[in-house]
């Protein structure tokens, strides 16, 4: 049987979890070729005027017209690699969708981490679908409302294990924000990858 999405109830989103959609053997495989191969950069933002050092190391993958601006900075993607193409396949069919990019995030250990954001940046459309996929350490991954007040929503918490895939579509990037929190070395002292899959809208010339 095809292995099914388990959906979070959510008001103003749609966020599904699949937590084994790689096996054991599958995860340790391109847990080695990810940490190994793919071309992890820092990277340098423009905050406020000030140069952040973003807290992981990223790097961007895709079809070759797929350039992603965000914080000024143009993206312009590395080709697709035979792992990268394999891994995006399986996750194009069980989610039903099809991507043409990914942004791959390496967290070393806790305190690697990304703040709390929308990806609702103007290349990826009205209502975003966003694949994420990964692999090695466990990590919490957060949501909370944009009109959240501490006292009335809940911040929901989903833990993403190594060859889980979480999908968010819908209004998801409207109404929410999400963040993968700092955690201490105790707590997490191993690196994890994740790889968000997305749908660069072609800039229409
Ligand atoms: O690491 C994660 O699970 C989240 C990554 C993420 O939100 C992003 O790349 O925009
Ligand atoms: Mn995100």
């Amino acid at each position: 049987m095809a292995p099914r999405f388990h959906w979070l109830t959510l008001p103003d989103g749609e966020v599904g979890y699949l937590s084994q959609l790689f096996n054991l053997s599958e995860q340790q495989a391109y847990f080695q070729f990810l940490m190994n191969s793919v071309d992890w950069q820092y990277e340098t933002l423009s905050l406020f005027g000030k140069q952040v050092v973003v807290p992981r190391k990223v790097a961007w993958y895709g079809d070759s017209e797929a350039v992603y601006a965000y914080s000024g900075v143009l993206h312009q993607p590395l080709p697709w690699t035979a792992e990268l193409t394999k891994i995006k396949q399986k996750v194009e069919h069980v989610c039903g969708e099809h991507f043409n990019s990914v942004l791959l995030n390496l967290y070393q250990n806790g305190a690697d981490y990304m703040g709390w954001h929308s990806d609702d940046e103007p290349e990826l459309g009205d209502d975003p679908v966003i694949a994420s996929v990964s692999f090695g350490a466990s990590r919490d991954f957060k949501l909370r409302h944009k009109k959240y007040r501490k006292s009335q929503q809940p911040v929901v918490t989903q833990t993403l294990i190594s060859g889980s895939c979480l999908l968010m579509k819908g209004a998801t990037q409207r109404y929410w924000q999400h963040s993968v929190p700092k955690r201490s070395l105790n707590k997490v002292s191993e690196p994890r990858v994740n790889l968000t899959f997305r749908l660069v809208k072609l800039a229409e010339i």
